[in-house]
């Protein structure tokens, strides 16, 4: 259709992909096998690409698809599987008509099996050079903490220097929160925040997904952030909600994530528009495209067909997407 084609050459920037949610069930098997890494027997999810693929079909909440993404992982053992696992996902950007992408990982996932920082980072920032030569998409890093796990793993983890050189020679920019989130308030990593704050880094957290409003306003006051991950339960605080339009703090909303793990019941129920009568600027995201069945144009193609925005509004929303990216103002200008 002509508004597919618009939503495709609009100028989009992805500012929330977990890079090990862009694992597809070939890639998983096939790495599996190269590695020698057995899948759980007991579970008939396992049987076969195909049948992981219907399962993802029936994630019950945020947990549920977890346990499946952190199985998944156990498959990337080298360099190279991270690095194919990045390139897979740039190429599906390049051809959804993604300009920037700031792109997540979790390191204490991978470190906690024996799989070293240095090994995840160096296959990542392999793909990220090849998609800014090859795609001309510009890319950043941002290092997810894992908030299920203890707060003083998320301080070891920071403190180890081959992070902190990751930090300070500029390959990874950010800091994000993810995972499990109910039960696991922000104010927990208030020391991991402020610490990653005095060395510089963008910070961001999920919040708001699973987790009520007041999770928003715990990690706007105690973790610094300057952008929210998902935050659609902000609409839920019209007073927060302004003052959010009014900060210009940035959502990264995952319109098809919401419906997959039962946070809404359609992407109807997706409240863009009331972020955009408030003024709230958001951007259009895929979370984990290869769990939940959509990239980020099927995502932009979804929130079309529930809230019909104007090419006004898709281009306010891009804009938005644009501006509150963390690339330099030069970037920012090539793609205004
Ligand atoms: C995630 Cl959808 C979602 N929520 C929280 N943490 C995550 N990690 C990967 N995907
Ligand atoms: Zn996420």
């Amino acid at each position: 259709s002509p508004l597919h084609d618009f939503l495709k050459r609009l100028p989009k920037c992805e500012h929330h992909i977990h890079l090990e949610g862009a694992l597809s069930p070939a890639l998983l098997f096939k790495l599996a096998k190269q590695n020698s890494i057995t899948l759980p027997q007991g579970d008939p999810a396992f049987a076969s690409p195909d049948a992981l693929l219907s399962r993802y079909k029936d994630f019950t909440s945020l947990d549920d698809f977890l346990q499946y993404y952190y199985i998944g992982m156990s498959a990337l053992i080298h360099s190279a599987d991270f690095e194919a696992l990045a390139w897979d996902y740039f190429q599906h950007a390049s051809a959804d008509g993604v300009h920037h992408a700031e792109v997540f990982f979790d390191p204490q996932a991978h470190v906690s099996r024996d799989v070293s920082y240095a090994t995840v980072v160096t296959g990542f920032q392999a793909a990220c050079e090849r998609a800014e030569k090859e795609l001309g998409i510009t890319t950043i890093l941002t290092a997810c903490y894992l908030r299920h796990l203890p707060v003083a793993d998320s301080l070891a983890m920071f403190h180890h220097p081959d992070v902190q050189e990751s930090y300070q020679n500029g390959t990874v920019k950010g800091i994000g929160l993810d995972s499990s989130e109910l039960n696991f308030p922000p104010n927990l990593f208030k020391e991991l925040y402020g610490k990653a704050s005095e060395r510089g880094l963008r910070l961001t957290s999920h919040a708001g997904e699973e987790g009520p409003v007041e999770y928003i306003r715990d990690a706007l006051d105690n973790l610094g952030i300057e952008r929210i991950d998902h935050g659609i339960r902000l609409a839920d605080d019209p007073e927060l909600m302004k003052e959010v339009a009014e900060r210009q703090i940035m959502l990264s909303v995952c319109p098809i994530s919401n419906v997959v793990l039962r946070c809404v019941k359609s992407v109807k129920e997706v409240p863009i528009r009331k972020f955009l009568a408030a003024g709230v600027r958001f951007s259009i995201n895929s979370d984990d495209p290869a769990y939940f069945g959509g990239y980020i144009l099927d995502n932009y193609c979804a929130v079309h067909e529930a809230h019909d925005l104007s090419i006004k509004e898709w281009e306010t929303v891009c804009r938005a997407g644009i501006e509150g990216s963390w690339c330099s103002d030069k970037r920012k200008g090539e793609m205004l």
